[in-house]
């Protein structure tokens, strides 16, 4: 395979730790949020094996934050989003969808409550600042709404818990998932989430100050020994087996989040007020059209780059993949799509072609573990 670099430039912007992970040997970026995120550390299915049992150190500053402060923060972050937030706490994390006049995802953030009138949407890659500052200003809210110079540092894996204990403290065992504190590290306060882009547990640090987040950046490496930690990125692999959905990949603009599975997160009963409600509860009476599924394909490897089209037995279009890879668990390739009403019935067999290649496979629900 010919391999490229990418150019960089201010545009696409480097990160506090690039230099690290460069040293450390990243393969592969990507770009999030106009920034850049790693994306392999050589073999995929490697680092996977590595997040399920160790721990790994991400540098995931893409996951840039949209800070909303002001007396009408509250009622703007509520406008944008289908969860009711009218019980939110300070101090907690919530996953909520951030949805257009249709109903369309905008994007999927968790946002945390820093206080009544101050937020942070913690978000995936898409344009958020602009879609809340031109709502802020068409609807004269007294807000300000800017991208504060915070860097996530992600701490994942099933030793993460041992290795944050080590570096923060006792202490850091008492925070509740989605919870969020602050924690001491060598004199700085750091905001401290247990969250992450993984099924595997573990905390994100919201490093505020750039200097210390370097220093403890070393330290986790350096007191990480003992766990074998390792550096690491959001693994395609883990997050496909674990239905975390991608923003862009699995979703976009053009999907609802009825249709995503979101359901949970969709408060149409609810009294409070925000955009596409009324859109929302129409398509909930009428029946969604299409519903994203799991999917497995009797095929050992896979590269999706666009939306590959999915056939029934009559090569009938009934759907599109958005998301593969090869799971090692499962042992056969495994995605995520988008699929037409009925077919999207738990068992349905499905023709894809893969490489000028057809491929038999079968629908099953989310998330596949
Ligand atoms: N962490 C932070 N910011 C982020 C991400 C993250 N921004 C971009 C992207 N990831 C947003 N997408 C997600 C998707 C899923 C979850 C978090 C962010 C997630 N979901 C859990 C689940 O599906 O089980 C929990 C949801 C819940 O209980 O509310 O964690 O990773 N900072």
């Amino acid at each position: 395979m010919k391999t490229f670099s990418i150019a960089k430039s201010r545009r696409i912007r480097s990160t506090p730790y690039t230099s690290r992970i460069e040293k450390q040997g990243v393969t592969a970026y990507t770009t999030y949020n106009h920034m850049l995120l790693p994306a392999a550390f050589g073999s995929l299915e490697d680092s996977y094996h590595h997040l399920k049992k160790s721990v790994q150190v991400w540098d995931v500053a893409g996951e840039r934050q949209v800070e909303i402060s002001g007396k009408d923060s509250a009622k703007l972050v509520q406008l944008m989003t289908c969860r009711d937030l009218s019980k939110s706490k300070e101090g907690r994390c919530y996953y909520c969808p951030i949805i257009d006049d249709k109903g369309g995802i905008i994007n999927d953030p968790v946002v945390l409550k820093l206080g009544e009138e101050r937020w942070w949407l913690s978000i995936a890659d898409s344009d958020v600042l602009l879609y809340a500052k031109g709502l802020a200003i068409g609807k004269k809210f007294e807000v300000k709404i800017f991208e504060p110079d915070v860097n996530i540092i992600a701490v994942q894996g099933p030793k993460s818990f041992k290795l944050m204990e080590k570096v923060f403290g006792q202490k850091i065992t008492e925070l509740k998932f989605f919870g969020f504190d602050y924690y001491d590290f060598k004199g700085t306060k750091h905001l401290i989430a247990q969250s992450g882009w993984s099924k595997q547990g573990g905390y994100e640090i919201y490093v505020e100050n750039t200097k210390s987040g370097q220093d403890l950046y070393d330290t986790l490496f350096e007191d990480g020994k003992e766990f074998d930690v390792k550096p690491g990125c959001p693994n395609l692999i883990e997050r496909i087996e674990s239905a975390l959905l991608s923003y862009g990949n699995d979703m976009d603009i053009n999907d609802n989040p009825l249709e995503c599975g979101f359901d949970k997160y969709v408060s149409l009963d609810s009294e409070i007020d925000f955009l596409g409600k009324e859109e929302l509860k129409k398509i909930r009476s009428e029946g969604i059209k299409k519903k994203l599924k799991g999917i497995k394909i009797d095929a050992k490897e896979i590269s999706v780059t666009r939306s590959l089209k999915i056939m029934d037995e009559n090569n009938t279009i009934i759907g599109e993949l958005r998301s593969a890879c090869y799971s090692p668990h499962f042992k056969q390739v495994i995605g995520i799509a988008m699929i037409n009403k009925p077919y999207w019935e738990d068992k349905q067999t499905v023709k894809i072609d893969i490489n000028d290649q057809t491929f038999e496979g079968k629908v099953c629900d989310l998330p596949f573990i």
